[in-house]
């Protein structure tokens, strides 16, 4: 039975904004909020947890372009210091006519706009160092696979697989689950499998042209589901990367048959890739419970989903991404984890 080395980190907890702003709304407190990691915690039944080590620059840079992580890193004080409020949140998105211009605003606060994507990413003093943590847990997480685990578990918040090579948005800075996927082709083929409830639109974009990394996802049908302008079925990648992507869109109110059966359609992809290791981008939102999720699991399909995954007798790495009802993060997790690890 493999054992799961989990990796955490309490600096995720610096990222703690008091709001958003959701379909116009001001939403308080924030659904993707430091308790999540206690919840989740409490589904792992005393695991040992490991820390973190740094890995510095270079893992980062290898996904995200260098501008937008320098930008990331003293956002906010500059964001402050031309008087912008406790929270960084930007108002005005550049139209892709401006964008083709290369024309930053010199102003901080209009220039939020350039590299964020939504309204629904507050940035506050803590994040930078918070969302700089999460890559080296799944990077640390990534290393346990490359040394030969057969499973690892990156605890990580905020989450990332909205953020891509030159954007952050949907609660994501940092793509910790593409950075730890990019590390692992180091040892060959590498497949990503999105489970979270969104369409992981940063993962897709970072590997989009990439033949070393199969994208594979099951979400919320983008039609009528954040991120709404990604994750239709019809892209599927490009150059190198052509036939390297899939999306399964599901409807709303997708229940466990649905999903299983789609599940297994994402893992025969998955399978014929022939990769090396497997990154998994795992979010509970998909739970009938979740606030912001509109699909209908129940707690077993997480475990059907589990041993599905360890039939693949891939080296894996479990990249913590969304899942927000906090009193069933615990057991949902749980019951990944049972199916991963057959008693
Ligand atoms: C990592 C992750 O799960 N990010 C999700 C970001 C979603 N942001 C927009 C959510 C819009 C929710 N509106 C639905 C309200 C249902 N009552
Ligand atoms: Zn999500």
């Amino acid at each position: 039975m493999p054992t799961i080395e989990v990796v955490t980190d309490d600096r995720h907890a610096l990222h703690d904004p008091p709001h958003e702003v959701n379909t116009g709304r001001p939403v308080s407190p924030v659904w993707e909020r430091p308790a999540r990691v206690a919840a989740l915690g409490s589904g792992l039944r005393g695991a040992s947890l490991l820390a973190p080590t740094e890995h510095g620059d270079a893992p980062l840079l290898a996904v995200h372009d260098a501008a937008m992580v320098r930008f990331l890193a003293d956002a906010y004080d500059r964001w402050r210091a031309s008087g912008g409020p406790a929270v960084m949140i930007p108002d005005t998105f550049p139209l892709a006519r401006w964008r083709t211009s290369g024309r930053r605003s010199p102003s901080p606060i209009g220039n939020a706009g350039w590299w964020c994507f939504d309204t629904a990413t507050p940035v506050v003093a803590g994040s930078y160092v918070a969302a700089r943590a999460a890559v080296d847990v799944a990077l640390t997480a990534a290393d346990r696979i490359a040394d030969g685990a057969p499973l690892a578990y990156a605890l990580t918040r905020p989450p990332g697989h909205h953020a891509g090579p030159s954007y952050y948005g949907g609660f994501c800075l940092f793509n910790p689950a593409a950075v730890a996927a990019r590390r692992l082709t180091e040892g060959g083929r590498v497949a990503v499998l999105d489970v979270d409830y969104h369409h992981g639109n940063g993962t897709q974009d970072v590997f989009w042209a990439d033949g070393d990394v199969l994208y594979v996802s099951l979400h919320g049908d983008p039609a009528s589901a954040f991120p709404y302008f990604s994750g239709f079925a019809d892209e599927v990648g490009e150059g190198r990367g052509r036939g390297a992507n899939r999306n399964l869109p599901l409807p709303p109110g997708t229940g466990d048959e649905e999903y299983l059966a789609a599940c297994e359609s994402a893992l025969a992809t998955v399978a014929a890739w022939g990769a090396a290791s497997l990154v998994v981008s795992v979010g509970f939102d998909t739970f009938a419970d979740d606030p912001i999720g509109g699909f209908e699991l129940t707690t077993a399909a997480y475990e059907q989903v589990g041993a599905s995954i360890a039939e693949l007798g891939l080296p894996t790495v479990l990249v913590q991404e969304g899942g927000y009802d906090l009193g069933s993060l615990g057991r949902n997790l749980a019951s990944l984890l049972d199916g991963l690890r057959p008693e």
